[in-house]
């Protein structure tokens, strides 16, 4: 299988994170929709990434449908298949791309000039953040996973998210969350984590907790 997006991307890392914890092997073609030429709105008419090409030929995108796709292909599963295990997982994961997203809104709304910007709109995305952390904190239940006793897709959305942070919008979270800095400092030593961190990104490794 072929998967299309760029390095920097978290909805192209939690998939090249999904297929690294099932050891599925896949050609990675490094193309962006910002870069000149590429083929992304050619295979996903909304020209986003990520976007996979399967071995028999199907074309799919978003990380969530991709996610899903991959996890029927091993049997060991990413998201649990019994309630409520599996309704808890997605939630999970659904609130790490609602980090991402906001994180992204405000990376894009951050990037324009000056004059164009508008501070609440950014103030709006931080105070979305902020909220799902404290979310986050009080579900955690202080354990090495945050469903069940092994990975799932709710520590690979979390995780993802929470190290996004890191890398577009660095602040001091961890002092007021120093569970989540724990939980996150142990989710990140995994393979599929630190083979896929985006290039130029420093983990806070000389946090506190
Ligand atoms: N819901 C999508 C979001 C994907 C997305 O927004 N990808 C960004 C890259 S980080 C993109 O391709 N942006 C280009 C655009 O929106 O034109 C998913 O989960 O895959």
């Amino acid at each position: 299988m072929k998967l299309y997006g760029h390095a920097t991307s978290p909805y192209v890392r939690k998939v090249r994170i999904a297929l690294r914890e099932k050891n599925i092997r896949f050609e990675w073609i490094q193309e962006s929709p910002h870069d000149a030429g590429n083929r992304i709105a050619a295979l996903n008419p909304l020209g986003k990434v990520p976007v996979m090409e399967t071995d028999d030929g199907r074309v799919l995108f978003d990380s969530a449908l991709l996610i899903e796709y991959i996890d029927t292909l091993t049997p060991e599963r990413l998201i649990p298949s019994a309630e409520p295990e599996r309704l808890r997982a997605l939630l999970w994961n659904t609130l790490g791309t609602g980090i991402v997203d906001a994180a992204v809104a405000r990376l894009l709304e951050d990037r324009r000039p000056a004059s164009e910007k508008s501070q609440d709109f950014i103030a709006r995305q931080e105070d979305k953040i902020a909220r799902a952390l404290a979310w986050a904190d009080k579900a955690d239940r202080g354990r090495a996973y945050l469903v069940g006793e092994r990975f799932s897709i709710a520590d690979l959305g979390l995780g993802v998210a929470l190290e996004y942070i890191d890398f577009r919008y660095p602040h001091d979270w961890r002092s007021q969350h120093p569970r989540l800095a724990r939980w996150l400092a142990g989710i990140s030593t995994r393979g599929s984590f630190a083979e896929t961190l985006p290039p130029g990104m420093e983990r806070a490794l000389d946090a506190p907790h």
